[in-house]
């Protein structure tokens, strides 16, 4: 009894004596205390965005925040396999932030859907039914020619051949999501889908991050397109890039998605499903003229072109490359494929889960090695 009496004594003395060495040591003001504290973040000061590295005036995050949205197209069937991405989101990013969340579908949504969402968000959320026109078949489409040509891939085993919501889904992200009403009001998105995973605790701002580097477009994961998807797409760009010069941006990626000077395409692409980028791109007059002519080829129903590799091609032809950037300190999986970082510094002591040896960035089927000497960047932190 004694004993253990003193040696509560001797804990409380020993505690009182340190508070008293950190007040003072730390002069005893709050800045001070909070510098310290910021300290451990040094790393990010040097990487991360400058709204990040001030330690002197603390504000909100929200104060700062940019026009930005998450936007995830699904269906009611999807609501569980979405809640956990959504969940992971708010906890690794969002509740910082509170970025809204815009939900997308060629029906309407049902009432549990609206309302688990809800619940989860810390952001403002809205529910939107896509209109007819940016989901069906336009009336220059032969509907039989296109039934033909989905029977004819589906007997090679070409994923996805046989379906037509597949298309209207390639499509409707191609060239329409930023165009629904519910859309509007926004500059930035993020893409994300059911069932994908974050492992990684993000810390600052990703949406302004983008805007103050003057970004457009950032990825996680890129990879090669299935050939027999889209046999006429980069044909169809070269007529198109040919009527429009003037819409080649002067210092662009064209190495990425071509290895013989823009001869053929070597099926590179960012890998749509995480997407952060500006809508000011796909608005404008370039884009907009090239998801025209491209549609009126028919060449997403009569092949099955993906959203992918037309965002992809689109921004290596008519962005800068200076406009382009890899989140390599996000932990990301869609299946099958994971995007891990692999160095302590990114993995920032633990804030990342994923296992790094599935980190597929540099993989053989990969084009995130393609994408870096694009940019005449050296390779970052391989393993
Ligand atoms: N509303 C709606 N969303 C769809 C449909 N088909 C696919 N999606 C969504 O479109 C995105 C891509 O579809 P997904 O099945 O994940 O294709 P994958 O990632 O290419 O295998 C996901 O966000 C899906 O929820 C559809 O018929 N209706
Ligand atoms: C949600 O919208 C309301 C009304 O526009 C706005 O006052 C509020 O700040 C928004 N909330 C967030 C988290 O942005
Ligand atoms: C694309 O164009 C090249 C050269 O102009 C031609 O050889 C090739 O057959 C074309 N491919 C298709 C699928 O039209
Ligand atoms: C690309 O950079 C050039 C100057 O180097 C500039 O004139 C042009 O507007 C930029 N293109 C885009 C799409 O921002
Ligand atoms: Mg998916």
């Amino acid at each position: 009894m004694a004993r253990s009496t003193f040696k509560v004594a001797r804990l409380t003395a020993i505690t009182l004596f340190l508070v008293f060495l950190i007040y003072k040591f730390a002069g005893n003001k709050p800045e001070t205390l909070l510098e310290q504290g910021s300290q451990q973040l040094d790393y990010l000061r040097q990487r991360m965005p400058s709204s990040f590295a001030g330690g002197s005036s603390i504000k909100e995050p929200e104060d700062e925040r940019v026009s930005a949205t998450f936007v995830t197209l699904a269906q009611n069937k999807d609501l569980y396999s979405l809640v956990d991405s959504v969940k992971a989101m708010e906890d690794r990013f969002n509740h910082r932030y509170h970025y809204d969340w815009v939900f997308l579908n060629d029906k309407e949504f049902n009432d549990e859907f609206k309302s688990v969402m809800t619940n989860l968000i810390s952001g403002n959320v809205s529910f939107g039914v896509i209109p007819k026109e940016h989901w069906g078949y336009p009336e220059f489409i032969d509907q039989e020619k296109a039934a033909r040509n989905r029977k004819a891939m589906a007997a090679k085993k070409i994923i996805y051949a046989g379906s037509e919501s597949y298309r209207h889904m390639c499509r409707f992200e191609s060239g329409f999501f930023w165009r629904h009403p519910l859309m509007q009001k926004y500059r930035w998105y993020w893409r994300v889908e059911p069932g994908v995973k974050f492992y990684c605790d993000i810390e600052y701002d990703l949406f302004k991050y983008m805007q103050d580097n003057d970004y457009k477009y950032g990825f996680t994961i890129s990879m090669h397109e299935f050939r027999e998807t889209i046999p006429t797409l980069w044909n169809t760009t070269l007529e198109f890039v040919k009527k429009h010069p003037e819409y080649v941006a002067k210092d662009n990626l064209l190495k990425f998605v071509s290895d013989d000077g823009g001869k053929t395409y070597n099926r590179c692409h960012f890998w749509s499903n995480f997407e952060v980028a500006d809508m000011e791109f796909w608005r404008g007059p370039a884009y907009s003229e090239y998801f025209d002519y491209l549609d009126q080829t028919g060449g997403f129903f009569y092949e099955r072109w993906g959203d992918a590799p037309v965002h992809s091609i689109a921004a290596a032809f008519f962005l800068n490359k200076t406009q382009f950037h890899h989140f390599e300190d996000l932990g990301y999986y869609h299946g099958p494929y994971t995007a891990c970082p692999t160095t302590q510094e990114l993995r920032r002591k633990g804030r990342c889960t994923c296992d790094p040896s599935k980190n597929f960035s540099w993989k053989g089927f990969s084009c995130t090695t393609q994408y870096y000497k694009a940019q005449d960047m050296e390779i970052p932190q391989k393993s």
